[in-house]
């Protein structure tokens, strides 16, 4: 893997709030990520790690809509050392602190996200909004494992609408353009596709707003992500994928700085 951002895509990112990292996994590489999240999905038939904990009222529910819009595994490094191994790769987190200008940056979470053949289309949403913090300069590695394209549901995005400072949101529900009712200067924005081959990668900046297509093929579409803080990021009280015991442990203002929970990786 390589281990930095080039200069133009830093600036295309800071610009436009999201961008392709090509090739960042080589052929031996994609299958070690490949062999190893296949047999961390097997594994893990549930949606959090700790089956028994309790967790907010969103991941206690099933939901019609959104348990088809992907099959979600939140956080499978807490529980599988070979997925560890890969996601809190110092490469990839020194990538994402150059991307996001930070001189450090702290995992807060991981998720594999699959899209199943015939999945429903990820509606537009923007991703600070659902976490435990609110900084402008968050973002998620979005690793390809198998091809994503038009047809199967790549990522699209708004460009240039990280420069919001506003934290609403919209359901990833089934209204696919909820969030145009939210932000309505965002309509006139043409979404931008990013069909990327298995191993490439999109960044995108937790504030860009993004969705992704139905997956209209009979094959999986599996993506690998990884979501990053910055080094100082503070409890905003929203529980998002904590357990309810987790979060009662924590104030407003604390820093999420738990190293097993939220490992930082330096820029250099
Ligand atoms: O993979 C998808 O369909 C959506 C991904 C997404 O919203 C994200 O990684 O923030």
């Amino acid at each position: 893997m390589r281990d930095a951002a080039t200069p133009e895509e830093i600036a295309s990112y800071q610009e436009h709030g999201f961008v392709v990292l090509p090739s960042l996994l080589d052929a031996t590489e994609l299958a070690r990520w490949r062999e190893r999240l296949h047999s961390a999905l097997e594994r893990r038939r549930t949606r959090l790690p700790d089956p028994g904990g309790e967790y907010g009222e969103f991941f206690r529910s099933e939901h019609e809509y959104y348990d088809r819009v992907f099959t979600q595994r939140i956080d499978l490094r807490l529980d599988d050392p070979a997925v560890a191994e890969l996601v809190c790769s110092p490469a990839l987190g020194r990538i994402a602190a150059q991307l996001a200008g930070a001189g450090g940056v702290r995992i807060y979470l991981d998720q594999a996200l699959v899209k199943e053949p015939y999945a429903n289309p990820t509606g537009f949403h923007v991703d600070v909004p659902f976490w435990s913090f609110s900084s402008p300069d968050a973002l998620t590695i979005w690793v390809a494992l198998d091809d994503a394209t038009a047809e199967n549901g790549c990522l699209c995005y708004l460009p240039g609408t990280h420069r919001t400072r506003r934290y609403d949101n919209a359901d990833i529900g089934p209204q696919l353009g909820a969030l145009f009712g939210v932000y309505p200067e965002w309509r006139s924005i043409d979404p931008v596709f990013c069909p990327v081959p298995a191993g490439s990668a999109v960044a995108h900046n937790g504030l860009t707003a993004h969705g992704a297509g139905a997956n209209m093929t009979r094959r999986r579409r599996f993506a690998m992500t990884v979501a990053y803080m910055p080094d100082g990021a503070a409890y905003n009280g929203k529980q998002d994928i904590m357990t309810t015991e987790e979060a009662a442990r924590l104030r407003v203002g604390d820093p999420l700085d738990d190293p097993v929970r939220h490992p930082l990786v330096p820029a250099v």
